[in-house]
């Protein structure tokens, strides 16, 4: 990887780890010990450094509290996992190279984990300390709308319902752009909207955002089955076993590399028209190069 680019997500990816330590106290003992084993443990941190670099390329300073954002974030995203690695789910015991939530807590305490943990997303961006709340306002709507029954958890119910169903491009990228682009999609959303984007450019930037939030979807597809657990960090080869909907089952794994060069390419070409946007770019173009 480039080594700019590394060094520039890891100092991100620092600053949203300090944040997300900062939010994580009070509560019962064993409940918070649970978030934050959840939280703290890992993970790439891409759907903050995708929000924040928004906003570092289109406001001349960071003057919103975009980091309580972009760690919100994070919070709904790890919701997202702990909830899908419990029996009734995904059933998986293995989450960023450690045993998961349920693994280490008993599956009651994680389920109240996610619950925790999408609510303390929505308090912390509204108490935070926003000069225009207007902003504020805007990045609630987005990612209430990305957490949703019509995404998040709409996509989730689609991907339980289809598994054993028959392979088919309009169903798998149906679920994937629920399940998985919409909360990337929203990341650089809120990127925008907490740098107070107009209209117009939050419809671009929601447009790079689905592309990106496919192309992630369609490589982690195909890393599931080119790549080990060790490697993943998760369990290898589950969405096979488990007979999943995913790019590699439906077009195969090189016409499934082709789409996520494609839209990778359309997401770089519209991210041009910011004279700022070397930096994202280089970040969307990451997210091929996890294939090599
Ligand atoms: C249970 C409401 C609910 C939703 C579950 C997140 C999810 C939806 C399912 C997890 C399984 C899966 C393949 C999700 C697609 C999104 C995805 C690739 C998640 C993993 O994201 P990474 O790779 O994880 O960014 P880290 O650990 O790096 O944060």
């Amino acid at each position: 990887m480039d080594h700019d680019l590394q060094g520039a997500m890891q100092d991100t990816r620092a600053r949203v780890e300090a944040r997300l330590d900062e939010l994580l106290y009070g509560g019962p003992e064993r409940l918070i010990e649970a978030m934050r084993y959840a939280v703290l443990g890992g993970g790439k941190r891409l759907r903050p450094i995708l929000c924040l670099w928004t906003h570092d390329m289109l406001a001349e300073r960071e003057s919103e509290p975009v980091l309580d954002v972009a760690s919100a974030l994070e919070l709904i995203h790890t919701y997202s996992l702990v909830h899908d690695d419990l029996p009734c789910m995904d059933d998986d015991d293995l989450r960023r190279g450690r045993p998961t939530c349920h693994v280490r807590f008993g599956e009651a305490l994680a389920l109240l984990v996610g619950d925790a943990l999408l609510n303390r997303a929505y308090e912390v961006i509204v108490e935070a300390d926003w000069s225009e709340r207007e902003r504020a306002w805007q990045c609630v709507r987005t990612l209430a709308a990305a957490a949703s029954h019509r995404q998040l958890v709409g996509g989730q119910a689609l991907d339980l319902e289809a598994e054993g169903a028959a392979p088919s491009a309009e169903r798998v990228e149906a679920i994937h752009s629920a399940k998985t682009a919409a909360l990337i999609r929203a990341s650089i959303v809120c990127g925008g909207a907490s740098a107070g984007a107009t209209p117009d450019a939050l419809q671009r930037l929601g447009h790079i955002g689905q592309r990106l939030g496919l192309a992630f979807q369609i490589v982690d597809d195909v890393l599931d089955v080119t790549r080990p657990s060790e490697q993943l960090g998760k369990t290898a080869g589950k969405d096979v076993n488990a007979r999943k909907l995913t790019y590699p089952a439906v077009f195969g794994i090189e016409r499934s590399h082709r789409q996520a060069r494609a839209h990778i390419d359309a997401a770089c070409a519209a991210l041009g028209s910011w004279p700022r946007s070397a930096r994202l770019q280089a970040l969307a173009r990451w997210i091929g190069t996890r294939l090599h």
